[in-house]
Order: C-alpha cells, then structure tokens, then sequence
C-alpha cells in the first residue's frame, strides 16, 4: 500500500503519517515544498523509518503534483498542506485561494488523469461556517465563512463532491474542528499560550522578570481537540464502503480565556483578571518569589494586532454521525489536551 501525505512536516501530515507508519504496512510518501530551511522536527519520530520517504512536489505547481501520482500510484492521497492560518488569510488572499483551493483541484485533477481509484483525502475546517447561525453545527450548516480562509475550504469543499459525482472519484472532504498538540505551530493561539506558560513559569522559576502573553480577542470560543484523536477519524473517512463527509470535533467548547487560565494552572500559576476591553491584562496571585512579587506580574495582555478583520465567535462541532456510523470517538480530553501542551513546553523549553 502506498501513501501520499502532503504537507508532512505540518502537525496534520506529521501526526498522520506517525499514525500510519504505526498502524499499517503502508509506504508513506511525505509530500514538502522546497524551502530554504526546512524544519524538520515533526518528523524526528520517523524520518529514519525505511517506509517512510520525502518527495519534493507544490501544491501551486500541477506539474509536480501530476508527477508525484503518475509515478508512485498512491493508493491513498491525504491532503493536510494548506495555508491554515486564519489570520494571515486576508494578507494573502491569492497565494491561499492557490494553495487551499486550486491545490484541491490538482490533486483531483492528478488522481483523475494518472490513479482514479486512489482514495482522496482534502482537509475541511469548521471555518467554512463561520459566522454560525446555530449550534452545535452539523454538515448541513450553512457554509458562511468569515475569512478568504474559510472562503478558501469552502470553495474545495465544492469541488470535491463535484468530482466525487462526476468522475465517481472515492474524494471526502472531512469538517475538522480545531485540533492541536505539541506539533501544533506557535502562531496558532493554544501553542503561543503554552509556550508562553512555559517561558513565564522559567522565568519565574529563576526569579527573573519577564513579559506577558499579548493575546487578541479573549472571548472566541473554539471546539477543540488532540490532532491524534483526528487523524484516526481521517482514516476511518478514507476507509469507508461509500465516501462521506464526516465532522470530527470534541462536541465541547471553551473560550480563549479559559484555554489561559487552565494553561497556567496547568503550571502551578493561578491569576485573576482586570480591567476590560483593551486594557484587560491577568495578573499572578499568591506568587510567593520575592523578587517577582515586587513587580506586577502580568502574564496576558491584550494586543489589538491579533484582532482580526472579521472573527468567528463560536464554534461547537456535532460529530455524532461519525461516532455512530464509523465508531470514531475522541479519547484525549480538552484538559490532557492542554496538560500535555504546557507540560510539553515546560520540559522542552530552552
Ligand atoms: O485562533 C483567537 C483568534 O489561530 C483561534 C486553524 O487550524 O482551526 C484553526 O483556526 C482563536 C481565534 O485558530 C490570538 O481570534 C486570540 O478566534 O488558533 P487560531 P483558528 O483561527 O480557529 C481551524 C479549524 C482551521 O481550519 C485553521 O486552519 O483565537 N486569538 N488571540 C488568537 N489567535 C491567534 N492565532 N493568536 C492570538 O494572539
């Protein structure tokens, strides 16, 4: 059996193909750009496994990705490259239309021309919602996203099921709600916060000064899980008699806010919070290091460069389909979620 994955050195791609080097036989192909200096670290646990190889392809270039199918002969093709981050969407509108959208079409086009029963995989996102008109969404919410993201998975969503129907391609398109881990990247706001615990609980440690977290809206609410809980439910979508689209989401959600809060009593940290709006910051209590206590500790303030043009308030996710059709179920929960994130970045913190 063999596996294209692209967007290998991402969380998704990483964690997936850690997961089926693990569960399978398969040969694994890990799909990267070529970049000046790749980060290789998502990949430590494998990149000297013998199934597993790196080959060179762009989702923006339909030459490369053509040739990747027309001579591996993938049986399975998992798509997790993307633009994925959100807020930078609305900077570069075109290259994540490319990246996110047309990407998806050359994939099916590749698949289509070179390997028409290798199974596709394109990677949905509950920001194709949006502006929510109800909770916990389903599949057939209505698609409202807020973001040339959103826009973006919106728009591939669409073309998947139109090549699904008309070339009879076996093409899903799985809605992931947010899903994180210590693979995660630091511009994402669960990472940025854990790492920033990590720094400040050193610093305190040390007994040296340090500054807070700047943080954006703290209100959002988000429906999130563990990325390994996920890419099960990917393979599960990728293994099914008929090709569905399925959700995957916790079925809970928290808000920004309390993501902080617990990340820092994760860390033995507790604070309060003060003031509001922009001038809202958290503040330590019962900080028992003298030189610290001298000085105002403030771990979290806000910054209104991580406002974005247009936010999506709430998002819950109703994955019961997929827990009573395919026998899918989280098993990691939003507390050893962020437990393992802030421990993560405690231990490794340098
Ligand atoms: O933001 C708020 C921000 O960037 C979450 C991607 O994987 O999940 C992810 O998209 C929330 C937003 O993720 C900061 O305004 C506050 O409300 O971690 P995020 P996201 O936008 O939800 C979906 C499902 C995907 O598909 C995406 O690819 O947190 N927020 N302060 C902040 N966000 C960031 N990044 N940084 C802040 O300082």
């Amino acid at each position: 059996m063999k596996i294209i994955i692209t967007g290998i050195l991402g969380q998704d791609g990483a964690t997936m193909a850690e997961y089926l080097l693990k569960s399978t036989n398969a040969k694994i192909y890990g799909m990267m750009r070529r970049v000046s200096n790749p980060n290789f670290i998502n990949c430590s646990n494998f990149i000297n496994n013998e199934r597993f190889k790196f080959v060179y392809g762009d989702l923006s270039d339909s030459a490369s990705v053509d040739n990747l199918v027309r001579e591996i002969q993938p049986d399975y093709f998992i798509n997790f490259a993307a633009n994925s981050f959100v807020g930078v969407s609305w900077k570069m509108p075109e290259q994540v239309m490319d990246v996110n959208t047309l990407g998806v079409l050359r994939c099916l086009e590749a698949i289509k021309k070179f390997k028409p029963d290798c199974r596709f995989y394109s990677a949905g996102s509950s920001e194709e919602w949006g502006n929510v008109d109800y909770a916990p969404q389903d599949i057939k919410h209505p698609i409202k996203p807020r973001s040339p993201y959103g826009a973006s998975k919106a728009a591939a969503r669409h073309i998947v099921k139109v090549y699904r129907e008309s070339y009879n391609l076996y093409a899903v398109h799985g809605i992931l709600f947010n899903h994180e881990g210590t693979k995660r990247g630091e511009e994402f706001v669960t990472r940025k916060i854990s790492k920033g615990v990590a720094r400040i609980y050193h610093s305190i440690l040390n007994s040296k000064n340090f500054d807070p977290i700047e943080l954006g809206n703290l209100d959002a609410k988000r429906d999130w899980s563990d990325s390994r809980d996920f890419v099960e439910g990917v393979w599960l979508m990728l293994n099914q008699n008929q090709p569905k689209d399925y959700i995957l989401s916790s079925g809970k959600t928290h808000s920004i806010r309390e993501f902080v809060e617990k990340s820092f009593l994760c860390a033995g940290l507790e604070g309060f919070w003060e003031g509001s709006k922009e001038e809202e910051k958290y503040y330590l209590i019962g900080c028992t290091h003298e030189k610290i206590a001298k000085f105002e500790p403030c771990l979290v303030k806000i910054n209104k460069e991580f406002y974005r043009p247009a936010e999506v308030d709430l998002l819950l996710g109703d994955s019961s389909p997929i827990r009573q059709e395919l026998g899918w179920s989280p098993k990691i929960s939003f507390g050893e979620l962020v437990r393992s994130m802030v421990e993560f970045d405690i231990a490794n913190f340098s």
